[in-house]
């Protein structure tokens, strides 16, 4: 993917304040703090399109990139974290949903797993809400460069059986070295090349 423009479009809460615009749409979702801001801001190639952060939790918006003048890249707020408002916490579920159930133009969802964090309950329940909106989902393990190559099959196990994916259902990737971001790219195109999707 060769990356000519990259711009925020804007953030929304509700479907009235989603972009107008019917670009294919690919989505990056997770629980806050696992690095999906981050991979985006790889994905794109630019340092800081999308705000990363050590204080996770506080980006409680949908927030829309516009690419190429082509395509959308949609950074979905994040969840699991134990310090925010529990009125917070109870918007983030309907949001989501509403965003997956409403987006026609959505093509994919890119969602992301922390090599050494197993996965919990609203993680699965997030699976299942990709599986029921009917884009297809991209299974990512990220933050891989944190642990050694020969540790790599122990730590992915629990994401395995946690999931009820095969290892050839994920990509894995860093932030750091980059490594997976040509697969991600792949993956990506592939699902926005689906007709009808
Ligand atoms: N080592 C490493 N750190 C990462 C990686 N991805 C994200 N991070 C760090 O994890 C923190 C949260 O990342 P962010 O992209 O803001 O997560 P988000 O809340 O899911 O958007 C930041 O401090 C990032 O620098 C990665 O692949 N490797
Ligand atoms: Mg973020």
């Amino acid at each position: 993917m060769i990356i000519k423009s990259t711009e925020f479009i804007k953030s929304a809460t509700r479907p009235d304040q989603y972009p107008a615009s019917l670009l294919a749409e690919v989505a990056f979702a997770g629980r806050s703090n696992v690095g999906k801001s981050s991979l985006i801001n790889v994905l794109v190639n630019r340092k800081a399109l999308v705000r990363t952060s050590n204080t996770p939790g506080r980006t409680q918006l949908i927030n829309f990139f516009n690419i190429n003048g082509e395509f959308t890249l949609v950074d979905l707020p994040g969840y699991g974290f134990a310090k925010v408002p529990l009125t917070v916490k109870s918007q983030w579920g309907p949001m989501l949903r509403t965003y997956l159930e409403t987006r026609v133009n959505l093509k994919a969802v890119v969602m992301l797993f922390d090599v050494r964090r197993v996965p919990r309950e609203e993680d699965i329940q997030l699976l299942d809400w990709l599986e029921e909106c009917g884009a297809p989902t991209i299974p990512v393990i990220t933050k891989i460069d944190k642990i050694s190559r020969s540790q790599r099959g122990k730590q992915i196990k629990p994401i395995l059986e946690a999931t009820h994916l095969p290892l050839e259902a994920f990509s894995l990737f860093s932030a750091k070295t980059r490594e997976g971001m040509d697969e991600i790219w792949e993956r990506i195109e592939d699902a926005f090349a689906v007709e009808g999707n």
